[in-house]
């Protein structure tokens, strides 16, 4: 057995008001939480360290670099990195990345039990919209203040298993996961801040939005035999409900642990790299069974082309 003992910490709301240190400390709180119960290794949510600020428009770009981190760690995140050094404990996070040239990305990273980080992922599917849009609910203003990720899917050698990310909407897409899927991928770790409405269909509310969700976990865990590991910031922000569903998924598709609620708090589970081995020598034994000759339209267009008339 290759176990890595997994704690999901999600995140409840974080206010407009609420400044890194505070959030900083309730994020040691909870890998302090995640230590007692013996875990290894920590996921928290996409854009942990601040409000899901893309839901206020900033009619000047540049007020929004505030939610933005120029280095990481930073003054601020320097304590989580050192709890979880102490620990000797690995973890995942997302934050708004502002590099040195000026570019801005929907950023998580993998940082290993002596607090190197060893993995950086950018936001490739990026929901929403550009500008301000009064035909909507609620804004989601993610294109406007994050450019499409650069880095790829990559996948690291990490904890004796081989790991990779992808953040919020990544997951709703089948070719995040083939394209780790395609390297090995054992465990997919990922955060998300899902509104609970659809700001385009307030019919499509809670429940949908949760079928959704797991749906797309569930499928993406069995049709590459990975774990998947999905964490919520959830609960009411300034008026903006979140949803809560943070969730460990295994290599058969199945949710095998679960958080209820919307506050801070971990769920834990034993997730055995092993497991991914049966499906991935058998139904999706991809060298055997892939018939890339009929895939070419998966990367050679993007919209959908209809057949003539
Ligand atoms: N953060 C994020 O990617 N949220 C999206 C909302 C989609 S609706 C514009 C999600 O896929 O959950």
């Amino acid at each position: 057995m290759r176990t890595i003992r997994t704690a999901a910490a999600q995140l409840g709301p974080i206010q407009k008001a609420e400044e890194r240190p505070a959030v900083v400390a309730r994020m040691i709180a909870l890998l302090d939480a995640a230590k007692r119960e013996g875990a290894t290794f920590v996921v928290y949510p996409e854009l942990a360290l601040t409000t899901f600020f893309p839901r206020w428009h900033h009619e000047d770009r540049a007020e929004a670099d505030r939610w933005f981190e120029r280095e990481m760690p930073g003054p601020e995140t320097r304590p989580l990195f050192e709890r979880a050094r102490q620990h000797g404990m690995a973890m995942s996070f997302g934050y708004a990345e502002l590099t040195p040239e000026g570019r801005h990305f929907n950023t998580s990273i993998l940082v290993d039990g002596s607090g190197a980080i060893v993995g950086k992922y950018r936001k490739v599917h990026l929901p929403g919209h550009v500008e301000f849009d009064p035909e909507r609910t609620h804004q989601h203003l993610e294109k406007r203040y994050f450019e499409p990720g650069d880095l790829g899917f990559p996948v690291w050698r990490m904890m004796g298993g081989i790991l990779g990310m992808c953040i919020c909407n990544d997951r709703r897409w089948p070719e995040t996961y083939r394209s780790m899927g395609l390297q090995g991928v054992e465990m997919v770790v990922l955060g998300f801040n899902t509104p609970s409405v659809n700001s385009q269909k307030g019919g499509e509310a809670l429940d949908k939005r949760m079928f959704h969700h797991k749906l797309s976990l569930q499928a993406g865990a069995y049709q590459n035999s990975t774990w998947v590991v999905a964490v919520a910031k959830a609960g009411t922000e300034d008026g903006h409900h979140l949803m809560g569903g943070t969730c460990i998924v295994d290599p058969d598709g199945e949710v095998v642990a679960e958080l209820a609620g919307e506050d801070d708090g971990i769920v834990v589970h034993d997730c055995d790299l092993d497991a991914t081995l049966f499906g991935k020598t058998t139904i999706f034994d991809f060298g055997r069974h892939r018939r890339i000759e009929h895939y070419g339209r998966i990367t050679g267009q993007v919209g959908v082309e209809l057949p003539p008339e």
